[in-house]
């Protein structure tokens, strides 16, 4: 390597922005990041990085970013001291807490604590603390239906297969813009390259999407499927695979349970009874029922824009029945289920299955699932007097006034609590209603583990990054485990070391207990003392790993893994790719795959309906888009990725645009049953016929919010079209397939 300039410094970070995981070089010059390439070393990743993780150092210097707690005062914020911030929040949360109703203090999650190894490792003795059943999190506007079907399926809500894209010779992908979001649920850094890797070596790749997006473009086929049609066009697959005699489960048969009760189940799907529902005809049905069938790897996947609709869970269903019957789940090239090396290492015996509905939402009677309920209905909890009435709200790392359904009425509600607290980097549209701002330091401020993407990764990595430089305030975990003291009763003298003994100790002592585990029947001082790190998450980290699949057994396999041996490792280590999991992985009480629920049946009964109501003709259906430069709703501050002109745009067809006289260019108004926004008009045939797209995590023009360069182009909320639908088994919200209307303004 060439010699650096006096005082600059080469450091090696994750980047913390998306799934893909991928390994940053940074110079940095005193506190200031002057270049971000991608790491070519990086054992996951060799080099790739998109404009987002260019522009982290951009986040770290963005004069917007907050780095001091802020008090209300009157409409306005004056920054505060940290402890004087901690007094404001138990002053606040006192009076509510001394009513006894726990229930009246909600919580908040969103997207970035699953990219952050503290707070997600203390989101849970916070929400323990609080006690509360209004707990929501980013979950219900995404992947619900991933979770809730793997529970039932699996008896395992995390046990979420991956497509083996190195391996596989075909791939069936529905709702998803790898090209464009690198992935979700499904950690592969470079996923362009690996996709167009696929088709080099004669796989081929099918897009299902209503938008010719750029993963459709560099598909072999391209299906416009009509929004919101998945679920009856997948089941017509598996209708197509048995009545031709396709199915080969092979020794997946005899795991599974409810495979005989499949034909009967899609029988009405037949491509011709499913043709004017989707967009798409039978032969081309059949087409691809039967070149799916014939590979010898092959996946089904499906993502996001399948995922938040009416369907959710029934696609997600129907994507796993596929993947069984073609024998492709849990064989290499198929779908696999990924191995972190900081999981627990458990037994084969079964497991203790999974439910949901053991408790309800207070207004509208929704089941919990995960110990949560629909963020959609956090307004009604907000707004509904009575005992159990959402007095006060936590919000972590989400901004759920533009990413929940209605975000114009959660908008209102908040301004109706009487305490509100936000932890968060920015004052946005969600935070400025917050009556104290708790602000955690930059991503380069604190070290990091994948400690959720790991467990959704195509090879099994790991790739510890220490702090890239020193923060000024608090850790994180330092804040969350602050509240959770405040939430406790605990007086503001308490050390925060409290709160990390107690989690360290609990986990010593669960993994004690595990037969199964390297340190089982151990003395619990033995293993304390012994572990190593510099922060509570650290230490927490380096038990983990020590305890894993790959540890060191705290110096019973003195090559294995722990902290100390990632920290030497500034790339990453890769243990190869993924190995078959099952049956093992089944955690279901019967021990085999469960393909039968009540659920579903209700679900096959309703889809079964809406094959007799055939769309109307001029019908418009609005479904969402992600840009590449773009994160949700919180990276349109920086210089580098907010762009030189409004991206929040309209997409519609020529022949709609025509039929209502539109021009391209002009605002409209795009309107629902229960709102409506203008934006500017792009007339594209991206866009099937009868579909119009609308990027999300727009709408910054709110007073009080401190996003300078974001408000130079605000755009719309595409939330404040969307009223709270969902997925009824998973409380999934439906965010695409949304009816519309457009006019010009
Ligand atoms: N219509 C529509 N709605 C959608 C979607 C869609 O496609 N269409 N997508 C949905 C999806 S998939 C998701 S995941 C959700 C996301 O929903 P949310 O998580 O509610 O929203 P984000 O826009 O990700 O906002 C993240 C917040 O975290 C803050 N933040 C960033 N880094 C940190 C950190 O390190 N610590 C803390 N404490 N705060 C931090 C940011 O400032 C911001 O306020 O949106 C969903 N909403
Ligand atoms: N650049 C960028 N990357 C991101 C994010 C971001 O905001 N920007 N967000 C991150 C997050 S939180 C997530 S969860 C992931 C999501 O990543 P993906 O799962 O890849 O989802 P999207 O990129 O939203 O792509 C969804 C696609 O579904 C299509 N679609 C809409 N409705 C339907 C339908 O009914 N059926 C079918 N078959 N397709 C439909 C849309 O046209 C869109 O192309 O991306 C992550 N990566
Ligand atoms: S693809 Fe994702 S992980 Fe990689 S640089 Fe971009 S935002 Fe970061
Ligand atoms: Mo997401």
């Amino acid at each position: 390597m060439a010699e650096l300039p006096a005082g600059e410094r080469i450091a090696y970070r994750t980047c913390p922005l998306c799934e893909a995981t991928c390994g940053l070089e940074l110079t940095i010059r005193g506190d200031t990041v002057t270049r971000v390439r991608g790491d070519r070393d990086d054992v996951f990743s060799r080099g790739y990085l998109c404009p987002k993780g260019v522009a982290l150092g951009e986040l770290h210097a963005d004069p917007d970013r907050l780095r001091a707690p802020l008090i209300r005062d009157g409409d306005a914020f004056r920054v505060a001291s940290w402890p004087e911030a901690y007094a404001a929040v138990a002053a606040g949360l006192a009076p509510i807490l001394a009513r006894g109703d726990r229930d009246a203090v909600a919580i908040y999650g969103g997207n970035p604590l699953a990219h952050n190894m503290e707070s997600s490792l203390y989101l849970r003795p916070l929400v323990k603390a609080v006690g509360s059943r209004n707990f929501y999190t980013s979950s219900t506007v995404d992947q619900m239906p991933r979770h809730l079907v793997a529970g039932l399926m699996f008896g395992d809500p995390m046990a979420l297969a991956v497509p083996d894209i190195d391996r596989m010779d075909y791939l069936l992908m529905l709702g998803a813009n790898p090209w464009e979001s690198n992935g979700s649920l499904w950690t592969a850094p470079n996923l362009p390259a690996r996709l167009r890797l696929l088709r080099r070596r004669g796989g081929r790749l099918v897009v299902v999407d209503p938008r010719r997006t750029r993963t459709a473009r560099h598909a072999d086929q391209h299906l416009a499927i009509r929004p919101g049609s998945d679920a009856p066009w997948l089941l017509a697959l598996i209708n197509v695979i048995l009545a031709d005699d396709l199915a080969r489960p092979g020794r997946l048969a005899t795991m599974t349970s409810g495979l005989d009760g499949l034909a009967a189940a899609v029988a009405p799907f037949t491509p011709e009874a499913v043709a004017a529902l989707c967009g798409i005809t039978p032969d081309v049905t059949r087409q691809v029922a039967h070149a799916l069938a014939a590979s010898p790897a092959a996946a089904v996947y499906a993502r996001f824009g399948a995922q938040a609709t009416r369907s959710g869970t029934l696609v997600t269903w129907a994507t796993e029945v596929l993947n069984i019957l073609t024998g492709n789940l849990d064989r290499e090239g198929g779908v696999m289920f990924p191995r972190a090396v900081h999981e627990r290492v458990r037994g084969t015996e079964a497991g203790a299955g999974f439910k949901t509905g053991r408790w309800r939402s207070r207004v509208r009677g929704f089941p919990e699932v995960m110990s949560e309920f629909p963020g959609t209905t956090l307004p009604d909890e907000i707004e509904t007097p009575g005992a159990g009435q959402v007095r006060a709200l936590l919000t972590i790392a989400g901004n759920p006034v533009l990413s929940n359904p209605d975000g114009q009425r959660l908008d209102r509600a908040l301004g109706t609590l009487e305490f509100m607290v936000s932890v968060d980097i920015y004052l946005n549209e969600t935070t400025r209603h917050a009556d104290v701002i708790l602000p955690p330091p930059s991503p380069l401020e604190h070290s990091h583990y994948d400690l959720l993407f790991n467990r959704f990764a195509v090879r099994e990595v790991a790739n510890y990054s220490a702090p890239v430089l020193s923060a000024t305030g608090p850790s994180e975990s330092e804040i969350l485990a602050r509240l959770a003291l405040i939430a406790g009763g605990r007086d503001l003298a308490t050390p925060t070391a409290v709160i990390d003994e107690a989690m360290l100790d609990e986990l010593i002592a669960r993994e004690i207990a595990n037969p199964h585990s390297s340190i089982a029947d151990c003395s619990p001082a033995e293993i304390r003392a012994a572990v190593d790190g510099d922060t509570p998450g650290d230490r927490i980290l380096d038990f983990m790993l020590r305890t894993g699949p790959r540890g060191d057994g705290f110096g019973r396999d003195v090559a294995g893994l722990s902290l100390a041996r990632l920290r030497e490792a500034p790339h990453g280590v890769d243990f190869g790719p993924l190995a078959s999991a099952l049956p093992a992985r089944i955690r279901t009480r019967s021990g085999r795959i469960e393909l039968n629920s009540t659920v579903i049946d209700d679900e096959l009964a309703r889809v079964r309906r809406e094959l007799s109501a055939p769309p109307a003709a001029d019908a418009l259906l609005l479904v969402g888009r992600r840009e590449f430069q773009s994160n949700n709703s919180w990276l349109h501050n920086l210089p580098s990725l907010i762009g030189e002109a409004d991206r929040c745009v309209l997409q519609m067809h020529p022949q709609d645009a025509a039929r209502r006289g539109l021009q391209d260019g002009a605002t409209v108004r795009l309107g629902s049953a229960t709102g409506a926004v203008e934006v500017p008009l792009a007339i594209t045939d991206e866009v099937a016929p009868g579909v119009v797209s609308l990027p999300h995590g727009y709408g910054h023009a709110a007073l009080r919010v401190r996003l300078a360069r974001a408000q130079r182009w605000p755009g719309a909320s595409y939330n404040d079209v969307v009223a709270g639908e969902i997925d009824q088994p998973s409380g999934n919200a439906v965010l695409n397939a949304v009816p519309v209307t457009v006019a010009a303004v």
